[in-house]
């Protein structure tokens, strides 16, 4: 093709490009990176008694590596009594003997290592179990003790303190607060619990707190983990005073974001938490990191938690919630990498984790899928597994071509669904039973992987059934299977992550292809790629450039001479150095 052409070819979208973000030089692993999100319970179990342990995540780590990720993070593995699945720690500085042992934990470094993995871990801090030794000795201490200073016990309001302190409600359904028997056997304090009633929140106004989690930080990096992904980041300081919420009492807005003035969120004093936890990060060197899993709204606001001395990421938690809605994608992809610039910090990117609906199953439903933390059950309307599975296909390439890090579920790579038909009995978050079952909760993306079609439980383990039932289509989409087909949900994502890294797109620019927003497409341009995804019924031509990925498994396999793209899929097109500038 002559230059005359391709300048011609090229005008429409040189000429209509906007702007958002330039090439990232800066220093640091993780501002490009894409980390795999680990379910241990559900990963894989070696030993054989229905639950994944570390020994099952070391022995399929290569696998894990092949994918081309930088890094896993692993969801809680610590001593916990189970109730809110290991979100409830009652020793920080051990693994759970349903997972295993230390040395097991040493074995997934070692082998990490090995692989050229990085790992992170999990920090539980807004609130541990009522099993941890804390709780129990402020249980035995009594009301206006050192002991239950750790926490946040209050008297009770009505004549015989028999109602709670204030109106605050859990997560998970129903009052935040829990009344205590008191050691002489009277009814007695209540305390908080943002969460599930085995999961009494700390007191952060308390400086003893504050050492404890510091020497948490120092035994896991001394134990050689890059980090930490911090669990409700945004909730561990409360309003002075405790202050009635007059919005939805779990702090949420309508839009279920938590709502700017909510008395349990966003607080002014957790940034020198996370200035004090970044010092101690620094002393291990320059690249150990802390990811905020903080739920905030707007999302400008995102950019104080990642300023220079405080977290290095934070989740993306509006472009989750944006699922296919292009409009409000492209809002949210703008102000994200726009007030992110401002601070010098990279922005995330995430489809799913293990509390949410995963996006094969949200995205077989039209535009928005179930509620947040509800699940889908037998009863409910059904999605539309291929379709879901192709529109995941679809957004996950037009993710992963964004510039910042991103974040990985594990079993997305596969196109995993949700599990729908687990029976009421089986059901283990705690959302199920605080609300006598209407909210179903967040079991069904947490169901155990199938690794290998023709062996028991889909290889996830060769002992007792696993926690969870797994779909019958588990079998087709086990991992083994998908190796071993080139248009599998595997392969495309195999092929997404090389290019993605060989291409520098994590590290790239971003300018909106003005031509290719169309409002049911949406387009951006990376370096010299140009990311189109095309929501809209129709078909539409892209500009010349050569095809490098495609969602669409169909048109991944039509003749070479199709130069468009399907209604529902993604593209990656290389445009020439000629198309991009001028
Ligand atoms: O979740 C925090 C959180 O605010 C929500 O995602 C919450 O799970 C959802 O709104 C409930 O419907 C974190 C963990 O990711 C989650 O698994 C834990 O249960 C929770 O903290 C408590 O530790
Ligand atoms: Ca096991």
């Amino acid at each position: 093709m002559s230059v005359d052409s391709l300048l011609h070819v090229a005008s429409p979208l040189a000429g209509s490009l906007t702007p958002v973000h330039a090439a990232d030089h800066a220093h640091g692993w993780w501002r490009s990176a894409v980390i795999y999100q680990v379910y241990p319970r559900s990963f894989r179990d070696l030993n054989g008694d229905g639950i994944g342990d570390l020994a099952g995540i070391t022995a399929e780590l290569p696998q894990l590596a092949e994918l081309d990720i930088d890094a896993v993070w692993l969801s809680p593995f610590y001593r916990s009594p189970q109730r809110d699945a290991g979100y409830d720690v009652s020793d920080y500085c051990d693994v759970d003997p349903l997972f295993g042992k230390l040395g097991d934990f040493d074995g997934l470094i070692a082998e990490a290592n090995r692989l050229s993995l990085r790992v992170i871990v999990d920090l539980v801090p807004n609130h541990c179990s009522d099993q941890h030794r804390d709780f129990q000795a402020a249980l035995a201490a009594g009301a206006g003790s050192p002991e239950r200073d750790m926490f946040i016990f209050r008297d009770g309001t009505g004549p015989a303190g028999e109602q709670p302190p204030n109106n605050w409600q859990s997560h998970f359904g129903g009052s935040a607060w829990t009344r205590i028997t008191e050691p002489d056997g009277e009814p007695g304090q209540w305390y908080l619990h943002l969460f599930d009633s085995s999961q009494p929140d700390f007191n952060w106004d308390n400086r003893a707190v504050h050492h404890e989690f510091e020497r948490v930080l120092r035994f896991w990096l001394d134990r050689g983990v890059s980090g930490f992904r911090v669990d409700v980041a945004h909730a561990l300081v409360k309003a002075p005073g405790l202050p009635a919420w007059g919005g939805r009492a779990d702090g949420s807005s309508s839009d279920g974001f938590p709502g700017h003035e909510a008395p349990m969120f966003g607080q002014p004093a957790l940034h020198d938490i996370y200035r004090a936890w970044r010092r101690i990060l620094e002393e291990y060197g320059p690249d150990r990191i802390l990811c905020a899993e903080a739920n905030v709204d707007p999302l400008p606001r995102l950019a104080d938690w990642v300023r220079p001395d405080e977290m290095h990421q934070a989740f993306n938690f509006p472009y989750l919630h944006a699922g296919l809605d292009l409009h409000r994608l492209r809002t949210i992809v703008t102000e994200s990498l726009t007030s992110l610039d401002a601070v010098g910090a990279p922005s995330t990117w995430v489809l799913s984790n293990h509390d949410v609906v995963r996006h094969a199953t949200r995205f077989g439903y039209g535009w928005s899928g179930p509620r947040e933390g509800d699940g889908i059950g037998p009863a409910d309307p059904q999605p539309d597994h291929a379709l879901g599975r192709s529109r995941a296909a679809a957004a996950s390439l037009f993710m992963l071509g964004l510039p910042g890090g991103a974040y990985l579920y594990q079993g997305e790579e596969l196109g995993l669904p949700d599990g729908i038909d687990i029976p009421g009995h089986q059901r283990q978050d705690p959302t199920f039973t605080r609300t006598g079952g209407t909210r179903l909760g967040r079991d069904g993306c947490r169901v155990p992987l199938p690794w290998r079609a023709s062996e028991r439980h889909n290889g996830f383990g060769d002992g007792v059934h696993p926690w969870l039932p797994q779909p019958e289509s588990f079998t087709e989409l086990a991992r083994d299977a998908q190796a071993a087909d080139p248009s599998s949900h595997l392969n495309l994502y195999r092929r997404i992550l090389a290019a993605r890294r060989e291409l520098g797109l994590g590290r790239g620019s971003l300018s909106w292809a003005e031509e290719w927003c169309t409002g049911s497409s949406l387009a951006f341009l990376n370096g010299d790629v140009l990311v189109v995804m095309n929501m809209g019924t129709e078909s539409l031509e892209l500009p010349a450039g050569e095809v490098l990925l495609r969602s669409s498994s169909a048109d991944r396999e039509l003749a070479d001479g199709w130069h468009g793209i399907s209604s529902g899929e993604t593209v990656w097109l290389r445009i020439s150095a000629e198309d991009s500038e001028s």
